[in-house]
């Protein structure tokens, strides 16, 4: 019995461009139910979990923008991902903005000692309130997850990293900052960035991703921000950045962890409908579940 349980997590205060909290609406309405159906024997959409809507951004100025917000919703989603597990149903999770990955990482825990991560991204989100240009903490999760950060995101259920470093792979990467760079060489992460996509390409690269990760991890889960492909196949992002994977490759990626069936959990972040042209960005994630999960063209 092949099950798939959805978890929309409309949250919008780890970054500051609002409609973000409509991306779990915007990729329903593209059909996800409607198009995954053949592929599980049973889909259990669990609706949104309640953010809340502060009049004004909390600590506006802060290099932790809305901290207690972001850490209280967290914790929230991290208990249904984890409820959605010990069900034995695939959790798979909407976004928001990409601050929602550290729920998502904390529930997912409690079940995979040696999580693997699969972090798609046009951006490395390794910052910490020390490192980050701009105190949005959707730059922050991976940083977060290894066990690096502020205690109330790093430490939640009372124990830190959720993820180990050299458990996570992060493919697509274009934009990081000073910080993040220098956390990658003293952590050792693997990072396949454009410059090695364009060099391998992608066939290589999820070839070296899944024996990476294969023999040592318990479970992979797939944190897939909408902005690690091109902007002109994925517009509706909150930051865009060129030189991105495009729509095929990004499919390929897809099919070639179906192939070898290593995925156990999955969310896909930062649609924001507002910034998009006609729900593109939204159906792209939707076709790109459908790969994740199986679906064939013949
Ligand atoms: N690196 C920048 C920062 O930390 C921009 C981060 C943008 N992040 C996302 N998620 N959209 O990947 O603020
Ligand atoms: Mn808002
Ligand atoms: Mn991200
Ligand atoms: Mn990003």
């Amino acid at each position: 019995m092949r099950k798939l349980s959805i978890i929309g997590m409309p949250m919008d205060l780890g970054q500051m461009r609002r409609g973000v909290d409509m991306g779990p609406s915007a990729m329903r309405y593209a059909g996800i139910c409607e198009n995954l159906s053949k592929l599980f024997d049973a889909i259990d959409d669990k609706g949104d979990i309640a953010i809340g809507r502060p009049e004004v951004m909390i600590d506006p100025d802060s290099n932790l923008r809305n901290l207690q917000l972001v850490a209280e919703k967290n914790v929230e989603l991290a208990k249904a991902v984890s409820k959605v597990v010990e069900e034995g149903s695939f959790p798979l999770v909407l976004g928001g903005d990409h601050s929602i990955a550290i729920g998502t990482l904390a529930g997912l825990a409690k079940h995979y000692k040696k999580l693997g991560v699969i972090w798609f991204d046009a951006h490395g989100d390794l910052n910490t309130a020390e490192t980050s240009p701009t105190g949005n903490i959707h730059g922050m999760p991976l940083a977060i997850s290894i066990g690096i950060g502020h205690e109330l995101l790093t430490n939640m259920f009372g124990y830190s990293p959720k993820v180990k470093p050299e458990h996570v792979v992060i493919i697509g990467a274009r934009s990081l900052d000073e910080g993040e760079r220098l956390l990658i060489k003293e952590k050792g992460i693997k990072v396949f960035t454009m410059h090695e996509l364009d060099r391998l390409g992608m066939t290589k690269v999820m070839e070296e991703t899944i024996a990476y990760l294969k023999g040592k991890t318990d479970g992979v889960h797939l944190s897939f921000d909408l902005d690690g492909l091109d902007p002109s196949d994925a517009p509706g992002v909150g930051t865009p950045v060129t030189g991105g994977v495009s729509y095929r490759e990004s499919h390929l990626a897809m099919e070639m962890l179906a192939e070898a069936d290593i995925i156990t959990s999955a969310e896909f972040v930062e649609v924001n409908p507002i910034l998009d042209e006609k729900n593109k960005t939204a159906a792209a994630a939707v076709k790109l579940m459908g790969s994740l999960f199986g679906e064939k063209l013949l």
